[in-house]
């Protein structure tokens, strides 16, 4: 299919781009490292190549959520922001933006927001999971008090708010002592974006701001296939703020994309849970191929009008492009 727009898409800034190395084998590492520090070289030919004809990128991840130090979380956000609203303006035609975030500082989260969607007319923000503060040994989430007002300029600003995946925090990881390779994007990442996402229901945060738009990647984080249940299952006291059942504010609330799950069953659990107007084409290079992303969303057997609306026109009417 031509035409394809993705939204998952990561590029780095050489101050963050270490923080990606982990989630390779060192074999691999000089490769990526490329890919991710290049917009209009390979990433364009990947383009062409594979019918896409906008990329919004976005910066790698853990990045700024994982730098306590405030200042320079701040200062490192309008760097990379900067660099990439750059970039962006060489070939914009062909891509897009989302901002980085200092979530440490929410009043600074909602300016730098604010600043990139006016100044850089970014699509939205995208930002990897909790956010550590002042301390290595801190997990803040966004159902917190102090992110309402945050969560408030997001609705109004009327731009998609992407939580993109990171491990769980180092004082978390029991469950997989003596099994790293299940930490990363393999399985911890999904658990600790969805744990992050029900918060976010349960908190109420939805019944609040109810225009507000969350997308999840990876066809929702294993969420589409246990939301029911975990709705249904809710026996403790106190129990959640929230005043529907959570698959309504996945219908209402969510979108997902197909970033690095290139599978149908997945696909059809994201389909029947949220529908095929809730669900966009994306690949997540360059962490996967795009390559591998179009040649199995090219050829899997939906309808040609849910492809259409999957692979663009879903994300050409939320992103307004
Ligand atoms: C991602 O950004 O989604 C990602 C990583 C690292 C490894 C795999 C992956 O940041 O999909
Ligand atoms: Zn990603």
């Amino acid at each position: 299919m031509n035409g394809k727009i993705c939204l998952e898409e990561h590029f780095a800034i050489p101050d963050t781009v270490e923080f990606s190395k982990r989630f390779c084998f060192p074999k691999g590492w000089e490769v990526l490292k490329k890919n991710l520090l290049d917009i209009q070289q390979q990433r364009l030919a990947e383009m062409d190549k594979n019918g896409i004809e906008v990329m919004i990128i976005s910066l790698n991840a853990p990045a700024i959520q994982a730098i306590p130090d405030r200042k320079l979380a701040i200062e490192l956000s309008k760097r990379a922001n900067d660099m990439l609203a750059e970039e962006i303006a060489k070939n914009p035609k062909r891509f897009a933006g989302f901002a980085a975030l200092p979530m440490q500082d929410p009043d600074e989260a909602i300016a730098e927001l604010q600043r990139t969607v006016k100044d850089y007319g970014f699509k939205g923000a995208l930002v990897n999971g909790f956010t550590q503060v002042d301390v290595e040994d801190s997990i803040v989430y966004y159902d917190l008090p102090q992110y309402r007002p945050f969560w408030a300029e997001v609705e109004k600003l009327d731009v998609p708010f992407y939580l993109h995946p990171r491990c769980p925090a180092d004082s978390q990881q029991r469950a997989y002592e003596g099994h790293p390779w299940l930490l990363g994007s393999s399985w911890g990442f999904s658990v600790e974006t969805a744990i992050h996402t029900l918060r976010l229901m349960g908190s109420g945060l939805f019944d609040e701001h109810p225009k507000l738009t969350v997308i999840l990647g990876h066809l929702g984080e294993m969420l589409p296939a246990n939301i029911w249940r975990t709705s249904h299952r809710i026996t403790k006291e106190p129990g959640p703020k929230s005043k529907l059942p959570f698959s309504d504010y996945l219908q209402n609330n969510f979108y997902v994309t197909t970033s690095g799950n290139f599978r149908m069953a997945p696909l059809m659990n994201a389909m029947m849970e949220l529908g095929s107007d809730r669900i966009m084409f994306s690949s997540d290079y360059p962490f996967e191929q795009v390559t591998h992303a179009a040649n199995w969303f090219d050829t899997i057997e939906i309808g040609e009008s849910e492809r259409r609306k999957i692979g663009r026109l879903n994300a050409k009417k939320l992103f307004k492009l």
